[in-house]
């Protein structure tokens, strides 16, 4: 298997997160990838590719050109102002308040544009997402002849919607992926999300459409972010009805309930009947996850591998979250040694 990575990430290091009411050094950071690419090299994976260029025609099939736009400009826009730290929104389009009028001033765009305000955007942001999404792009392109590749994405994805960023992401590597495949020839993807978090830009860029079927095991909205999405009752709409599914669990869930949960997310996908199937990666169920309330154990992570090769659909791993960061590689690599325990 080949791991699709670029050190570009590194470009993407803000010093900020609002966290607890106070700055503090995001959760979401370089080291991430260092523990996994370290993981990966250990234990036999060390086929490492960069990725070809960035491909603006398909990301424009799931994002709008005005929010590219914005991310490919907004910190040259924020140094204009005459901004001193890294750039955050701090004014949103609340109830009764327009959401569909772009603002001039990079204030009112970071609002506009943003679903949560951890993301901070610094000089090499736009340039490290556009490095993620040229991983995805690229593995999705390996799976055709290796039939499994891995996208090791940093930034994440899954929370960036059709026009819309925060959660650590940018834009949305797997959604990216999912549509590289239709472009491809596919006929119908599955895109499973088993990061802690609700895929919230995934099923965005779904909703109405039947060609991805998107499936969601997530800490439940009451409790877990982002809070305003993820319920049981969103099952898509027009087209798409039928083709978005949420498994929404409580705090302390554990592996058992969580495995059932997964084991219908893939008779599910199995029912579908894709072409190619994406994993959103994410590996914050972990226990020591430091913002996730999730159980799982290392070893749980082997399990749930092994359920998914036993599918034996062409799949594309793409990295989400995860932030126990001293287990992060041990985890996200125990999926892929399950996984080819039984695919073939
Ligand atoms: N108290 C991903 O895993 N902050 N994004 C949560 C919890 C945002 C996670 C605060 C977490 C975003 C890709
Ligand atoms: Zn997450």
């Amino acid at each position: 298997m080949k791991t699709v990575s670029s050190e570009q990430h590194r470009l993407h290091f803000p010093k900020g997160e609002l966290y607890g009411g106070e700055l503090v050094r995001p959760f979401e950071c370089p080291e991430r990838w260092d523990y996994i690419v370290e993981q990966l090299r250990s234990r036999g994976y060390t086929e490492f590719l960069d990725p070809e260029d960035f491909d603006i025609e398909l990301v424009q099939r799931v994002h709008t050109p005005d929010f590219l736009e914005f991310l490919a400009t907004a910190w040259d826009d924020w140094k204009k102002e005459g901004m001193n730290g890294e750039a955050i929104p701090t004014c949103f389009p609340a109830r009764r308040m327009h959401n569909d009028r772009v603002p001039n001033h990079i204030d009112g765009k970071l609002g506009y544009y943003s679903m949560a305000i951890e993301t901070a955007i610094m000089s090499g942001t736009w340039t490290a997402a556009q490095s993620a999404a040229a991983c995805a792009t690229t593995a999705q392109k390996l799976v055709s002849n290796d039939r499994v590749a891995f996208a090791l994405c940093r930034p994440p994805g899954h929370h960036a919607g059709i026009n819309m960023y925060g959660g650590y992401c940018f834009m949305n590597n797997a959604a990216i992926a999912a549509q590289g495949f239709l472009n491809d020839g596919a006929r119908r993807v599955a895109l499973l999300d088993v990061d802690f978090h609700h895929g919230n830009g995934s099923q965005d860029i779904f909703y109405q459409r039947n060609d991805v079927l998107y499936l969601s095991l997530h800490g439940q909205p009451e409790d877990a972010f982002p809070h305003f999405l993820g319920y049981t009752d969103e099952t898509g709409e027009s087209a798409g009805e039928g083709f978005n599914v949420n498994y929404p669990m409580p705090p302390g869930t554990e592996f058992d309930v969580w495995f059932t949960a997964m084991n219908d997310a893939c008779r599910r996908i199995q029912e579908y009947s894709p072409d190619a199937l994406v994993v959103s990666l994410g590996v914050d169920t972990f226990k020591d996850d430091p913002i996730s309330f999730f159980k799982l154990a290392s070893e749980d992570f082997t399990r749930y591998g092994e359920t998914l090769g036993r599918l034996n659909i062409p799949t594309l791993f793409v990295m989400e979250g995860g932030y126990a960061v001293s287990e992060i590689g041990v985890n996200t690599v125990n999926v892929l040694d399950g996984f080819f325990s039984s695919f073939n």
